[in-house]
């Protein structure tokens, strides 16, 4: 992350309104649980923590236009997301986000965006989430916030925050991507989006992926945002998610890349997302999750 950096502002996002899974929504607790605070204030920082937003399950019946579900309540959180961002943006503090699924990114990315003119962003995951409701095979509105923050969608999605596009498509990296849908496909070929697939990262290794993603983006953007979903981890090391897909990154391979971006000094927000407790194993997946934020919040050895 970058070193003006002093404290660390954390909120959790219990969102589980953007896939169709139950236990996505106790993500935060799990990182809380497995020393996240600690661990981060032993770092040096000095941190605040939020708590959760409010997520409201009762509304959720309220009818959506097709192939979006529970459209409503995620307009609603992203935009108190995007708020509390630009709160802790303002304290000069650097956005630790907790999810939560994916669809929590369109209302951090709204928060973040403003203040940046090129804004980066990484996008370490198993899938593009770049489908939009003509696309989606799921209706799942977590598979879609890439697409969204590019101002590709719903205009209630795309204009959150009153502006949008938030992110151009040359200030993208996508790294760990294995499971693209053939809308996404299309997408990313279009807007000639920079993705390291599994196929880039076992030819040229984490450490030329990471060097040149590092190079790539210091070169355009004036702030990046690590947007991680656990799932673009391997399932052997990170079971809890929603969406597992073999032959992902390992566990080390992301340690060292959270090293690497430590050591870039570009981060500048993060949120890690899709930890899913219930499918989990001892919180092996929560356990994992705080070894990278620690590691990309500058943790060492020696
Ligand atoms: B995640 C799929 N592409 O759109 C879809 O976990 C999966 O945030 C989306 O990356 C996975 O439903 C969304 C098939
Ligand atoms: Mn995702
Ligand atoms: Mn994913
Ligand atoms: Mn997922």
């Amino acid at each position: 992350m970058n070193t003006t950096f002093k404290k660390v502002s954390i909120i959790g996002v219990p969102m589980d309104l953007g896939q169709k899974r139950r236990g996505v929504d106790m993500g935060p607790s799990a990182l809380r649980y497995a020393g996240l605070i600690e661990e981060v204030e032993e770092i040096g920082y000095e941190v605040r923590d939020y708590g959760d937003l409010q997520i409201d399950r009762s509304r959720v019946k309220e009818s959506v236009p097709v192939n979006l579900t529970n459209l409503h309540e995620v307009i609603r959180v992203s935009e108190e997301l995007q708020k509390e961002v630009e709160k802790i943006q303002e304290e000069g503090s650097f956005p630790l986000l907790l999810g939560g699924d994916h669809s929590m990114s369109i209302g951090s990315i709204a928060g973040l965006s403003k203040r940046y003119q090129n804004l980066g962003v990484i996008w370490y995951d198993a899938h593009a989430d770049l489908n939009t409701a003509d696309t989606s095979p799921s209706g799942n509105i977590h598979g879609m916030p890439l697409a969204v923050n590019l101002g590709i969608g719903h205009p209630s999605l795309t204009k959150i925050g009153g502006y949008g596009p938030k992110v151009k498509p040359e200030n993208i990296v996508i790294i760990g991507a294995r499971s693209i849908d053939e809308g996404e496909r299309a997408l990313i070929k279009e807007k000639g989006i920079k993705v390291y697939t599994m196929h880039e990262i076992d030819r040229l290794g984490m450490t030329k992926v990471i060097e040149e993603t590092i190079e790539y983006l210091s070169e355009r953007a004036d702030g990046v945002h690590l947007s991680l979903d656990l799932d673009g981890i391997d399932p052997t090391d990170a079971p809890g998610v929603g969406t597992p897909v073999i032959g992902g990154v390992s566990y080390r391979e992301s340690h060292l890349a959270l090293e690497m971006l430590a050591e870039s000094n570009l981060i500048t927000s993060a949120e890690f997302v899709e930890v899913n407790p219930i499918l989990d194993i001892k919180n092996k997946t929560g356990d994992v999750a705080v070894a990278l934020i620690t590691s990309l919040l500058g943790k060492r050895l020696l």
